[in-house]
C-alpha cells in the first residue's frame, strides 16, 4: 500500500517524495523470476537484483530544459516515463531494490573535465546559467529528477560525473555491500549513460537486463542500435526485453491469491 506523505524543502529546491509502505510482498522473493528476452531468456533472484534508472534528470527530459534548448525532441525520450512509473510501482510494492542516478557535477566544477565543458563547441556548456539552473550542476532544479519518478528516501541516489554511473561514484560497493549480482537498467539516454553503464557493469560482474521502451534516445538510430548492441553476439553486454514482459514474469511469481474459508 503507498501512502503519500509531505512535501518537503531542500537548501535549493523543492523536493517530492512518495514514502511507501509495504504491507506484504507481491510475490515469492526466494524464487528465480525468467523473463523473456534476447539473445534469450534473462534469469535472475529478486532479492540479488536492483533495479538502476540512469538520469531521468528534467534538464535532459523536460520542455524547456537544456536538452530541448539543444534542439533534441525530449518527446522521445518522454516517452520513457510512463512504462518506467509502472515498473517501479511493481517493483517497489515488491519490496525490491531501486537505485537512482544523476549526471552532474559540483558547484565549483572541480569534478569537470576541461574537455567536457569545452566539448560540443556550444554557447551554452555545463555549469553556465540555463532555463533550470546551472546546467547539470548538483542541486539545481535542472539537476533533478523528474518528479513522477522521484526517488524515495529508502532508495540510494548516485551522483555520477560521468556517463557511465560506475566511474567516480560509490555505485560498485553499494552494490556489493547489498548483495546485488544482476541489474535491470532504465533511463536515459540509450546510447549514452544506459550504455556506458552497462558496459562498466558488465566488466565487474553484473549481469543487466535492459527494457526497450524503459530507455530513451534522442535520435531514433542510435535507440535502435545502442539496444542491438547490448545483445548481439550472444549478449555481449546483456540482454534486452520490454517491460511487459518482465511484470508478466513478475506477476506469474506472485502467490495465488488464498480461497476464504
Ligand atoms: N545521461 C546521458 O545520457 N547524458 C547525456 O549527455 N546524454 C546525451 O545523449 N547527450
Amino acid at each position: 500500500m503507498l501512502h503519500i506523505c509531505r512535501a518537503f524543502c531542500s537548501l535549493t529546491i523543492p523536493r517530492f517524495e512518495l514514502i511507501a509502505e509495504i504491507s506484504s510482498p507481491a510475490m515469492n522473493l526466494s524464487s528465480t523470476v525468467s523473463v523473456e528476452a534476447e539473445p534469450y531468456v534473462y534469469e535472475f533472484n529478486p532479492t540479488q537484483t536492483a533495479l538502476l534508472i540512469i538520469d531521468m534528470q528534467r534538464d535532459f527530459l523536460e520542455p524547456g530544459g537544456f536538452g530541448e534548448m539543444l534542439g533534441n525532441d525530449v518527446s522521445r525520450l518522454r516517452r520513457t516515463i510512463e512504462p518506467n512509473q509502472k515498473l517501479l510501482t511493481a517493483w517497489r510494492a515488491s519490496g525490491l531494490q531501486v537505485i537512482h542516478t544523476r549526471e552532474g557535477h559540483r558547484p565549483d566544477l572541480s569534478d569537470l573535465p576541461p574537455s567536457k565543458k569545452q566539448r560540443g563547441r556550444s554557447t551554452i556548456s555545463i555549469g553556465d546559467p540555463g532555463p533550470m539552473g546551472r546546467i547539470l550542476v548538483r542541486g539545481e532544479a535542472g539537476h533533478d529528477i523528474i518528479p513522477e519518478l522521484y526517488p524515495l528516501r529508502s532508495e540510494p541516489v548516485v551522483d555520477k560525473p560521468g556517463k557511465g554511473a560506475f566511474f567516480g561514484t560509490d555505485l560498485h560497493a553499494i552494490l556489493q555491500n547489498r548483495g546485488i549480482q544482476k541489474l535491470v537498467v532504465t533511463g536515459v539516454t540509450t546510447e549514452v549513460c544506459v550504455n556506458t553503464t552497462v558496459r562498466e557493469a558488465n566488466d565487474r560482474g553484473y549481469e543487466c537486463l535492459v527494457l526497450e521502451d524503459c530507455v530513451g534516445s534522442y535520435f531514433p538510430e542510435f535507440q535502435d542500435m545502442g539496444l542491438r548492441m547490448i545483445k548481439a553476439q550472444g549478449g555481449i553486454f546483456g540482454w534486452v526485453s520490454h517491460s511487459d514482459r518482465l511484470l508478466t514474469a513478475l506477476g506469474e511469481n506472485t502467490p495465488a491469491p488464498r480461497t476464504p474459508a
